[in-house]
């Protein structure tokens, strides 16, 4: 029995995408606004942020991306490259606290969970392609107030 125990453990502890996207998950979608397409590398995104959004410098948010071809299926981003969160408050002229950073959850599926904000308000996210020069290939942003 105890070892049952210790492999339902496991099993939580290495849940996968699917499990991860349950009920208790609040995505927050923007309607309109988590479709972004990243045209010059023929990438679609999705993006959802997993939680109510904090400007409370001391909380993490974390993102998902998912990230499909034209055809709709999930795909990685291209080989050797890397996503990269960026984000500014246009009107104040100022980023945000961390940008955090990408882990690949599975194939097109990436999750940043170490973004944190300075304070609520109209913030301009945007997500990069980076490749291995920390060059930006391709930059797509949307507006967000909270
Ligand atoms: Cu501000």
């Amino acid at each position: 029995m105890k070892s049952l125990f210790v492999v339902f453990i496991f099993l939580m502890a290495c849940s996968g995408p699917k499990d991860y996207r349950t009920e208790d998950v609040n995505l927050n979608q923007q309607s309109k606004d988590n479709d972004l397409s990243m045209k010059d590398h023929h990438l679609k995104l999705k993006i959802y942020w997993l939680a109510p959004l904090s400007g409370n410098v001391n909380v993490n948010n974390s993102l998902l991306v998912l990230v499909f071809n034209n055809n709709g299926f999930l795909v990685d981003i291209p080989e050797n490259y890397y996503l990269e969160f960026y984000a500014t408050m246009p009107e104040m002229g100022h980023p945000m606290e961390s940008e955090g950073y990408f882990k690949r959850i599975d194939k097109g599926i990436y999750k940043n969970e170490n973004i944190k904000f300075t304070m609520g308000g109209f913030w301009r996210m945007e997500l990069w392609l980076m490749n291995l020069n920390n060059e930006a290939v391709e930059q797509v942003f949307w507006d967000t107030t909270w």
